[in-house]
């Protein structure tokens, strides 16, 4: 059954917005008020049918609560969310979408509105595909692309190179439509690209293999330098956090380094 607006969503996004910005903080940014910000919020999609929404409507509260990127920070995902996130730190390593104030806010919530009173829907919201242009699509897409336009530097994307279902690049996912046009050819030096492979499963597409090299060729295309790893150590070290005793995660288990 498809949900409504999150309950208490109010209280939720003031609270993210107050911790991200007095607790967590974790680059230096300009400060938001967090009240006119849920005002523009709000704003974006209040007393409108919630399949008619276009980007356009969520601008003015995309671009208030964005801000600038550091040099280097800038992390892509698309499939690869939890590795992606973890190797992230929380924006301390690598700052992803989830890691800005906006994204942080946002992350997870479900909301739409409706033309009757109160204007907000909290008994059910369109399924992903249940609008003829994705009410998702509509906040998610801007966000993303506005993500994009002001990573600077050297970028890194992790893709997943071991779904069956999912290729590891789509030309449908946000990264595919959103992102990639949306880096700067002067402001962006390489993109550097990561193919993640599950621990203990084949290979199904590498950086040669599979959907891979039509990304670089997009990338290329598109004026910017890359470069592609499968599975760099850092990343197999942290997939190994869950099955330390597999043979790819037994590494340095030889001696004793104290003296
Ligand atoms: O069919 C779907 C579906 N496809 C994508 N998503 C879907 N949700 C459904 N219910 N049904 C949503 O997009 C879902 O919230 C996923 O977690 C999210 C990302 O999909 P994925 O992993 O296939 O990767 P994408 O390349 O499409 O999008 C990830 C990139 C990443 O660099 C973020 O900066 O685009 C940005 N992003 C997009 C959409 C949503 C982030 C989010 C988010 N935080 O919710």
């Amino acid at each position: 059954t498809p949900s409504g607006t999150t309950p208490g969503i109010q209280n939720i996004f003031l609270g993210r917005c107050l911790a991200y910005q007095e607790i967590i903080k974790p680059y230096p940014q300009t400060t938001v008020d967090c009240n006119s910000l849920w005002v523009k919020f709000t704003t974006s999609f209040e007393g409108k049918e919630p399949c008619g929404l276009t980007s356009k409507d969520y601008s003015d509260f995309i671009e208030t609560s964005l801000s600038s990127l550091p040099e280097d920070k800038a992390m892509f995902w698309s499939g690869t969310y939890r590795v992606a996130h973890d190797y992230a730190e929380s924006g301390k390593r690598f700052i992803t979408l989830e890691d800005t104030l906006l994204g942080y806010i946002m992350n997870g919530l479900v909301w739409c509105g409706q033309t009757a009173p109160p204007g907000i829907n909290y008994h059910s919201c369109p399924s992903f595909n249940g609008c003829p242009v994705a009410a998702n699509t509509a906040f998610w897409g801007k966000a993303s692309s506005q993500f994009a336009s002001r990573a600077r530097g050297t970028v890194t994307v992790l893709l997943d190179g071991s779904n069956p279902a999912k290729p590891a690049y789509r030309t449908d996912s946000y990264f595919a439509r959103f992102e990639l046009p949306s880096l700067s050819p002067e402001e962006v030096q390489m993109v550097n690209i990561y193919v993640v492979h599950a621990v203990n499963q084949p290979y199904r597409e590498t950086c040669n293999n599979g959907t891979l090299p039509a990304m670089q060729r997009a990338v290329k295309e598109h004026g910017l330098k890359y470069t592609c790893q499968d599975n760099p150590q850092a990343i197999l070290h942290l997939l190994c956090v869950d099955s330390p005793g597999s043979l790819m995660c037994r590494i340095a288990q030889h001696g004793n380094y104290s003296h």
